[in-house]
Order: structure tokens, then sequence, then C-alpha cells
């Protein structure tokens, strides 16, 4: 198991993101995977500083804001013998990353795109994301006037074979979706919700970091993030769980009722939207397709991975080249 742990994490206590390194320990070592035969790929964000804290022995990429997809679909490609997996946050995926994210749902490349999603940027201090519900308040006051982005309903759109949500606190669930996912072939999708326990410092206090800012002369660069206790649930297939954030909000989970069909892609798209109408998130594996060849497998690539070829299988021959040239003639 210490082979599958990484460095001591820097996210605040509390944090949602620290519970799903836990789980992606446990599904990985349960599942027996390798930590060498991984590449963990994530973009920026404090759900992208993540994958330091877990598997400290697979290999890593630290990719630009929002830009890991292409980053994941050029390792994947050059070496498919390596099990990608992406963690991203809601800021990286559904905003400045948007563009990437759809086309990596469309083309099925091997790979677990994790969204570790909070509705704000908590990395530069917990502005709106795009996937933050319409109505919903910062401690600022400030109204969210946009509607969300559901990406679950945007992966099953454009093509993803493997979709599912889940809740950080929910350990069984998450473990489990965890595991299936690391058993699928093709684009695997979890938009997981995930808190970020720290942004309660508003107008008015005396002990808001601003208020702090503008009155203190710092000594260092420090910085100060109050602890909280982590939410955990466990609640029954079929049922729905209210769970009182540490904000005071509620987040209210349903579960998909045991018998769901996740083959089934107009059902999936249909609860998703009938969840937002009732106002919850749903939770589980909406959709999987395993019919659905993998872009390695439409690619038609060599069995041996193109990273570990030698120059003469893949330089191609004098006569090739001629033949080439005769083409463009
Ligand atoms: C090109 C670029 N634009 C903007 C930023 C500033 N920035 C850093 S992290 C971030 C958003 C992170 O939000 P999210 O992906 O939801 O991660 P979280 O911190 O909430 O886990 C932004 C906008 C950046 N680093 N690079
Ligand atoms: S700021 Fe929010 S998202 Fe970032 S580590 Fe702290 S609790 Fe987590
Ligand atoms: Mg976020």
């Amino acid at each position: 198991m210490l082979d599958y742990r990484g460095s001591k994490t820097t996210l605040c206590a509390g944090c949602g993101h620290n519970a799903i390194s836990e789980r992606i320990i446990d599904a990985f070592y349960e599942m027996g995977v390798a930590p060498e035969r991984v590449i963990k790929l994530s973009g920026i964000g404090c759900s992208s500083k993540s994958p330091a804290y877990f598997m400290g022995r697979s290999h890593t990429f630290n990719a630009v804001h929002g830009r890991m997809p292409s980053i994941a679909t050029g390792a994947a490609l050059a070496n498919q013998r390596l099990m990608a997996l992406g963690v991203s946050g809601d800021g990286d995926t559904a905003s400045i990353g948007i563009g990437q994210f759809v086309h990596l749902m469309r083309r099925n490349l091997p790979m677990i795109y994790i969204i570790e999603n909070n509705g704000v940027y908590g990395l530069t201090k917990g502005q709106f994301s795009a996937t933050a519900d319409l109505g919903s308040k910062l401690k600022t006051g400030v109204i969210n006037n946009l509607p969300a982005i559901d990406t679950c309903l945007l992966a099953i759109e454009m093509g993803a074979t493997f979709v599912g949500r889940s809740f950080s606190g929910d350990k069984k669930q998450l473990h489990t979706m965890l595991k299936a996912a690391i058993a699928h072939r093709g684009t695997v999708m979890l938009d997981v919700i995930s808190p970020c326990v720290t942004f309660n410092d508003h107008e008015g206090s005396t002990k808001s970091y601003k208020f702090m800012k503008d009155h203190e002369e710092p000594l260092t660069d420090a910085d100060f993030v109050p602890a909280f206790e982590e939410i955990a649930v466990d609640y029954d297939p079929g049922t729905a769980y209210d769970v009182r954030m540490h904000d005071g909000s509620h987040l209210r989970l349903r579960k998909l009722e045991e018998n769901y069909d996740p083959t089934d892609r107009v059902t999936a798209v249909a609860r998703l939207m009938q969840a937002h109408q009732a106002n919850e998130s749903l939770t589980g594996i909406f959709y999987v397709n395993t019919e659905q060849p993998s872009f390695v497998e439409l690619l038609n690539l060599t069995d041996d991975p193109l990273a570990t070829l030698p120059a003469e299988r893949v330089r191609p021959s004098r006569q090739a080249l001629e033949k080439i040239m005769e083409g463009l003639r």
C-alpha cells in the first residue's frame, strides 16, 4: 500500500480533493495496477495539484491550465501500455479547458478523466466556475446568475463511453466507481463533487484575508486556512440524501437505483435532466458503452508502443518516401 502513496498533501484540511486521492490509492491498489504503469496528468488548480499526493512512483505531467487533454492524448498514443489517469477541476475543465475537454470526450481515448468539482476556482480564492449552480451564492454575497454546465450531460452527448458522478464523501460509491473505471477500455469521465471548505472570509470581518492584508505588514508570505472535518455519507441505491455542507448550504444527492440500465444513452440524458429539474445531484454510473472502439484501436496503432519502436521500424524506406514525393508532383 505504501507504494501507492504520494507526498504529504498541501491542500486544506477537509478539502474533498484529499478524500478523492485516498480513494484513488485504494482503488489502484485493490485492482493491482502497478504504479509504474500509470501516468497521472493534470492541469492547474488545487485539484490539479493532487496527483502529487498519490502514487508517487507513477509518471506525472502537470500541464498548462485546461490543456491536459492534449498532453494526455499524446502520452496515451505514444505508449498504450501506460494507464492514463487525468485529474482536473471544474475550472480547469469547464472554463478554460472546455474546448480540449469536448474533443477528448468524442475520441474515446483510453483514459480515466476525473473532475474534482467544487463549483469554484479554489486555487485563485473561490470565484464561481462554470459548474456553479444558477442562484448559488459566494461567501461574498455574489449570486451566480448563469446556468451551470453539466459535464456528465456534455460528455455523454459528445460520445464518452463511461460517464458517472459521485461525491468525495461517499467512500463506498466512489471506490466502486473508480474500480469499474480502471476496468474500462475507453474514456471514463467521472465528475466528483468535492467541497472547497476554505472560503468563509467576508466583507466587514476584521479577520478576513482582505482586512488582514490592508492592515498588516507581513513578515513572511504565510496564509491561514481553517480546518474542517471531512464530510462522509453512506446511503442506499435509489434513495436521496441531504448533505449539510460546511457553509450551511445543502447538497441533495440521489443515487441511481440498482436495476438502472447504464447502457441506455437516451435514459442517461433524461435522468440527468430530470435531476436538474428536481434540484438533485444524481450519482452513480450514468452511461457505459463497451462496443465503441477506443482511439488507439481506431488509429490501428502497432501493438508495440510507438514510444518504444526503434528508428528502423518508424523511418519510412527510401522507396516509400519516393512514392510519396511522386504522389505530390
Ligand atoms: C492560463 C491561465 N489562466 C488562469 C490561471 C489562473 N488559475 C489558476 S487555477 C485556476 C482555476 C482553478 O479552478 P479549478 O480547476 O476548479 O480547481 P480548484 O482549485 O477549484 O480545485 C485559475 C483560473 C492560470 N493559472 N493559467
Ligand atoms: S482552497 Fe478549496 S479547493 Fe483549494 S485546497 Fe483549500 S479547500 Fe481545497
Ligand atoms: Mg474548482
